[in-house]
């Protein structure tokens, strides 16, 4: 039996506004690694650290390498959306549930059903032309990255996807030292300070901005599930030390 989670269960029947933060922990069941973690991205081998090559900086410069990385670890296909996903999904439709608020980038709460789904650092499943503005999906830039891995792995567009006007195509996505969209924030704030009850899962709460929304809930129902202490533990009502699928597949 997990510790702490037949007072999650009390607790979500209890609140009808309840709001989900998540982070990369959520998708790790699904099989998209973390940042963190003991098998995430940081322990796994690169030429620089993931915060590097997700910068705006390093896009700019060395996009080959940006798309190199980004091939590997972020454009996968096939992830499906696990028993955490589904559960907030569920909890939405049964109007128990308001918003989830998420830093992840893959789009697997839409695919498990979620409506209103906030994405603090935007999604791989949008893309534009950085010239013209064309939009590309998932799968056409997905396809446009193979084509180019064709090319010389030493040509400067080795990986590179191409719009059709022969500009460099960028994913929707808020890279390191770029902006978050104030309208994104505006709403989380007021779903966050209006909550009865704040989930919070599968986030080191390290990165900021966004870690420091949590601060707008003021509520007593602050439930932290994540699988190693986080920098905002000792915030909690109620600390739920596992796995967020198997805490939520038993909600
Ligand atoms: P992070 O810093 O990698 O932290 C992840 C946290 O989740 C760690 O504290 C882990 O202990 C915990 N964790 C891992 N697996 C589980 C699990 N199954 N159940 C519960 N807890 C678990 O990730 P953050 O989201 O905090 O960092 C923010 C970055 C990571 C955001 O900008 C994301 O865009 C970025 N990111 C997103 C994805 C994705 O979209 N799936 C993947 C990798 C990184």
């Amino acid at each position: 039996m997990i510790e702490g989670l037949d007072t999650l269960k009390q607790w979500v029947e209890e609140s009808n506004n309840i709001v989900f933060f998540g982070g990369a922990g959520v998708s790790t069941e699904s099989g998209i690694p973390d940042f963190r973690s003991v098998d995430g991205l940081y322990h796994q081998k690169y030429d620089y650290p993931p915060e590097t090559i997700l910068s705006h900086t390093f896009f700019m410069r060395k996009t080959s390498e940006f798309y190199k990385f980004y091939k590997d670890k972020l454009l996968l296909e096939g992830a499906k959306p696990n028993a955490a996903h589904l559960k907030l999904a569920e909890l939405e439709e049964m109007g128990k549930l308001k918003a989830v608020i998420t830093q992840n980038i893959d789009g697997l709460h839409q695919l498990a059903g979620s409506k209103e789904v906030l994405e603090l650092h935007g999604s791989v499943q949008r893309n534009n032309c950085m010239k013209c503005g064309k939009f590309y999906d998932f799968q056409e830039v997905k396809e446009r990255v193979e084509k180019a891995s064709e090319l010389n792995p030493k040509d400067k567009d080795y990986m590179v996807p191409k719009c059709d006007c022969g500009a460099t195509i960028k994913p929707d996505v808020v890279l390191y030292e770029e902006g978050l969209d104030d309208n994104v924030i505006t709403k989380s704030i007021r779903y966050i300070s209006n909550a009865d009850m704040l989930i919070i899962g599968g986030t080191s709460l390290v990165v900021y901005p966004a870690a420091g929304l949590i601060h707008y809930y003021h509520g007593r129902k602050l439930v932290l599930v994540n699988l190693s202490p986080t920098a905002q533990d000792s915030s909690a009502d109620l600390i739920v030390r596992g796995k967020i699928g198997e805490v939520f597949s038993q909600l």
